[in-house]
């Protein structure tokens, strides 16, 4: 039995998309962000730092998505998802795993600061600004280095674009992303992946974003 401990559309999506394309079956525990779940001693006996995604699976349980992606990866080579030891692709493969989160970070300030802080605590004009600009140059490099391939590492698709994949569709809301051709014609072929559909319809609904866009100064 698989446990994916789950928020829609939080990170824990890269691993509901990755085990679909491995073809593993998890029982899902959904939880919200903000009712105060994450917090509690249950949960935190799962996943030591009160985040989401962990998962349970072959009798241990494992937090943080680079993580759970390299266990997986590295225990189920006959998938091809995963790039071992010895691969021309594997350090650009961990570099992808590493930078997901670089990205990410990014993602969660904008979030933190459009979403979550109250009307009591205004956001920074000039930080979102920033920060939305700093999104926006990793979205360029991104498309640089589309540029000519389908997917982010030469060798095809692997679990880096269930990584930095997911974080796009975030970014879309605090960037513009349809100037970047590459970046937009990957996201349509990540849409048209079966696994991504099944995934996607496993999700449950986002509860975070209550519009398409958010401008860097609408505060
Ligand atoms: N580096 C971690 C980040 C996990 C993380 O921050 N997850 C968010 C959801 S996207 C979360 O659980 N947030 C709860 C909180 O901040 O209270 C990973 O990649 O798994």
């Amino acid at each position: 039995m698989i446990k994916l401990h789950h928020i829609p559309f939080s990170r824990s999506f890269r691993i509901l998309w990755l085990l679909e394309e491995m073809n593993l079956t998890a029982e899902l525990r959904i939880y919200s962000i903000t009712d105060g779940s994450l917090r509690k001693p249950e949960f935190k006996a799962i996943s030591p730092f009160g985040r989401v995604p962990a998962l349970e699976i072959d009798s241990i349980t494992i937090h943080e998505s680079g993580a759970i992606v390299e266990y997986l990866t590295e225990t189920r080579p006959e998938c091809g998802l995963g790039r071992l030891v010895g691969d021309p692709d594997r350090i650009s493969y961990l570099e992808w795993l590493g930078f997901a989160e670089t990205q990410a970070s990014i993602i969660a300030s904008l979030n933190m600061q459009h979403l979550f802080m109250g009307p009591e605590t205004p956001a920074s004009p000039a930080v979102l600004k920033l920060e939305a600009a700093r999104l926006g140059a990793t979205l360029k490099a991104m498309n640089s280095s589309l540029d000519g391939q389908d997917w982010l590492l030469p060798s095809g698709f692997s679990a880096a674009d269930t990584m930095m994949g997911f974080n796009l569709f975030s970014a879309s809301y605090f960037v513009h992303v349809d100037k970047f051709k590459n970046v937009i014609a990957y996201i349509e072929r990540i849409k048209s992946r079966p696994a991504y559909i099944r995934a996607r319809a496993l999700d449950g609904e986002q509860k975070f974003y209550n519009k398409n866009f958010y401008e860097a100064l609408d505060v």
